[in-house]
């Protein structure tokens, strides 16, 4: 499955890197052991994504919609950060910026550590009234087995994630932009690269200049017009890239064998 080397030409412009964004996906904590969503381990083989994640699906059963988010929230709550989330995070003493962008609603890169997360797809952890906007919390971890009402209006509480056919948070999207915009590198981890817009986040900042470096196990879309692909887990990939690069940074002149341009 990860059979990689680490290019040079990813390695020096990491080096020389003012800005680095990472785009993250649900293949980030594939590790810890939260679930993808596609493929044969992921989520939806057993579930299909319009039955559960759309205001329709949730309006229509909200009990089914919200014990998909109770037995998400269960994994989540006992899960840790991975050796992926923490590279991320180490990777900020070795570049001035390092902005995360994330499609995961999981908070594993801020528990990590991570300082700048941007995240285009709500969290899992906040919720709110669907008639009033009122937020609602369930407290730390804690699960409601049975959909719970506002406070203020009565109204259905929803988990404060984004849904297919709604916009992405104005503010999280356009710092997701104007980081994508000013990196030199752009690395994507552990996404299908499906999903708009989400997905063209690695294209934004190819067209700014970035060199763009995608690591997944299986290739897709992404890997297909990145100008690196780096076939394996993140969790083997991103701290090998950190330990290579505090190599360099120690040491500039020395390259290792396995490297090519
Ligand atoms: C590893 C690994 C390891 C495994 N290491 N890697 C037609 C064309 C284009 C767009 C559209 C269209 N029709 C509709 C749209 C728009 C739609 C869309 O993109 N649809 C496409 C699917 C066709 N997008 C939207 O609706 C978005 N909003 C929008 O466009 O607003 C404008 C608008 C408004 C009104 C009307 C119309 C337009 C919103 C999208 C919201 C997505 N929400 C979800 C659920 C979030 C809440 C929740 O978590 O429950 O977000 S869907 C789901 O997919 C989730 C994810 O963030 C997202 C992306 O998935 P991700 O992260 O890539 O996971 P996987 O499972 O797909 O991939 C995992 C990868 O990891 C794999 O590649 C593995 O190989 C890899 N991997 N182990 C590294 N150890
Ligand atoms: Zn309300």
């Amino acid at each position: 499955m990860s059979s990689y080397a680490l290019p040079r030409l990813l390695l020096e412009r990491l080096a020389a890197a003012d800005s680095v964004v990472v785009f993250t996906g649900a293949g980030m904590s594939a590790e810890s052991g939260v679930p993808t969503f596609r493929g044969a381990e992921g989520i939806w083989s057993r579930f299909k994504p319009e039955e559960l994640a759309t205001m329709d699906a949730f309006l229509r059963n909200p009990q089914l919609v919200w014990e998909w988010y109770t037995h998400r929230r269960a994994i989540i709550a006992t899960v840790q950060p991975n050796a992926g989330h923490r590279a991320v995070v180490a990777l900020e003493k070795l570049i001035p910026r390092v902005a995360v962008v994330t499609q995961n609603i999981d908070n594993l890169h801020r528990r990590a550590g991570s300082t700048v997360v941007h995240e285009l797809h709500g969290n899992i952890e906040r919720n709110y009234c669907v008639t009033c906007g009122t937020p609602h919390d369930i407290g730390p971890g804690k699960t409601s087995a049975g959909v719970p009402r506002c406070a203020s209006c009565g109204g259905l509480v929803r988990p404060d994630v984004v849904w297919f056919g709604e916009m992405l948070p104005d503010d999280e999207w356009d710092a997701a932009v104007r980081a994508a915009s000013g990196a030199d590198v752009c690395l994507s981890v552990g996404t299908s690269g499906v999903v708009y817009p989400a997905a063209s986040i690695p294209a934004i900042a190819r067209k700014a200049g970035a060199l763009h470096a995608d690591v997944n196990p299986e290739p897709g879309p992404l890997s297909e017009t990145a100008d690196v692909f780096i076939k394996g887990l993140a969790g083997a990939v991103l701290p090998d890239l950190v330990t290579r690069l505090e190599e360099l940074r120690a040491r500039p002149n020395i390259t290792s064998p396995e490297e090519g341009h």
